[in-house]
């Protein structure tokens, strides 16, 4: 299969690249470097630094022997996005081209408008020209779980039966999202259904849960390879900060109680998810959803967790309650559905007291490189 990954410099979207051009597909990334000018603009660096694209992609090529064509484009400029459509002609358009911060979005006006303009844009410019150029390709769009928010019932997978006033109808579930970046990714949900329905497009929107992990398959051939892995406030996703906290000496910022519940999945599993809505494509107009997490955590056990391991490892981790700067229930319930993946064969990598002996020891041995500046949280989500 052509494959174009669009944010195939990111920290999804590089090893997805290379697991794809591993399987033989033939691959292609779209990117602009926003994440790196993002990390700039506010001073913070991946903890393992990671090589320009050019090299990872010379790097890759001299371990698999395999080529993985490149396009530096805006997805916000639509005469590109058609052109490099036009080109490559993929049957697979894979799309982490967004800004993929909550703190971010909500660190005021002007972040919040760029995060929905260029999230928003960027889809609607890929989903024309789609339908221009490729209109029976699949696009895999990576949407989050944080859509949905903590509703008082079972969230289901994307759709949900409602009956009402005696009648019946399958409407898409409610969405609560709790940051204006989890909001752009509900008007792309959204625009993504529409056009499935008035131009036959065929998609699959991955509800994804909080991702973790350093290393796939790929990344770990080679040091080039590397994928970034953020700890701070903007792109640190929970885990990972805590495990960089622990080998930090710095206590582990639980947000509240501390009592949020959350999906989470290693980043391989995103990987195979990805891979396995490849191979098995809606049909022509189907707009689906999969909810795609393996497991439910607490911030609270998972701060316990890292706790546990690190002490196994001779360190002394606390954990520190902080005032919740952002606004979420702390108290609630969190049951989602989640089986349209593992029907398709997802054979889950849950997080294990082994995993996060490799996470720490991997972070031990870059110790020197943790930046304790940017780990605590400054941005707030009560806005003034
Ligand atoms: N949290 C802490 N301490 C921290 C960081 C986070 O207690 O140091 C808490 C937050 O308050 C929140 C939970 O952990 O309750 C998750 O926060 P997060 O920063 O790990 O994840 P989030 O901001 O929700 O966003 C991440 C990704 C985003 C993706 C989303 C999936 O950055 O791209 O869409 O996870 S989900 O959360 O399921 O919507």
């Amino acid at each position: 299969m052509r494959v174009v990954v669009l944010g195939g410099d990111g920290y999804l979207g590089w090893p997805t690249a290379m697991y794809f051009s591993k399987k033989g597909h033939e691959v292609a990334i779209i990117d602009n470097f926003a994440k790196r000018q993002w990390e700039m603009e506010n001073g913070i660096t991946p903890l393992i630094s990671i090589q320009t694209l050019h090299k990872r992609i010379k790097a890759w090529e001299s371990v698999s022997g395999k080529k993985i064509r490149t396009y530096i484009a805006d997805l916000s400029n639509d005469r590109l996005v058609y052109k490099h459509f036009e080109e490559f002609l993929p049957e697979v358009i894979i799309h982490y081209g967004e800004q993929p911060s909550a703190p971010y979005s909500m660190m005021g006006i002007h972040h919040a408008v760029y995060t929905q303009i260029n999230n928003i844009r960027g889809t609607l410019n890929v989903l024309f020209a789609m339908n221009r150029c490729v209109p029976q390709a699949h696009l895999i769009k990576l949407g989050t779980m944080g859509e949905y928010g903590t509703p008082n019932i079972d969230i289901e997978e994307g759709f949900i039966e409602i009956e009402h006033k005696g009648r019946k109808d399958v409407i898409p579930f409610p969405k609560q999202p709790g940051s204006f970046y989890h909001l752009s990714k509900v008007h792309d949900s959204h625009n993504i259904m529409f056009a499935c329905r008035n131009w036959g497009l065929r998609s699959t929107d991955l509800n994804q849960g909080i991702v973790y992990g350093i290393d796939t398959d790929e990344t770990e051939m080679n040091p080039d390879l590397n994928t970034s892995f953020h700890y701070d406030e903007l792109f640190g996703t929970a885990l990972n900060r805590f495990c960089v906290q622990a080998v930090a000496g710095i206590p582990l910022t639980v947000y509240g109680k501390g009592n949020q519940k959350r999906g989470f999945l290693n980043i391989r599993d995103t990987i195979q998810c990805v891979g396995l809505s490849a191979l098995n494509p809606p049909k022509e107009g189907e707009y689906r959803v999969f909810n795609q997490f393996t497991e439910v955590f607490g911030i609270n056990g998972l701060a316990k967790l890292v706790q546990q391991v690190g002490k196994k490892l001779g360190l002394d981790v606390k954990i520190a309650h902080s005032e919740n700067p952002r606004i979420e229930l702390e108290e609630h319930y969190f049951n989602p559905v989640h089986t349209k993946l593992t029907e398709l064969g997802l054979k889950p990598n849950k997080l294990s007291d082994v995993l996060i002996d490799h996470m720490l020891q991997k972070i031990m041995a870059n110790k020197h490189l943790i930046n304790t500046e940017t780990i605590q949280p400054r941005i707030r989500w009560k806005q003034k």
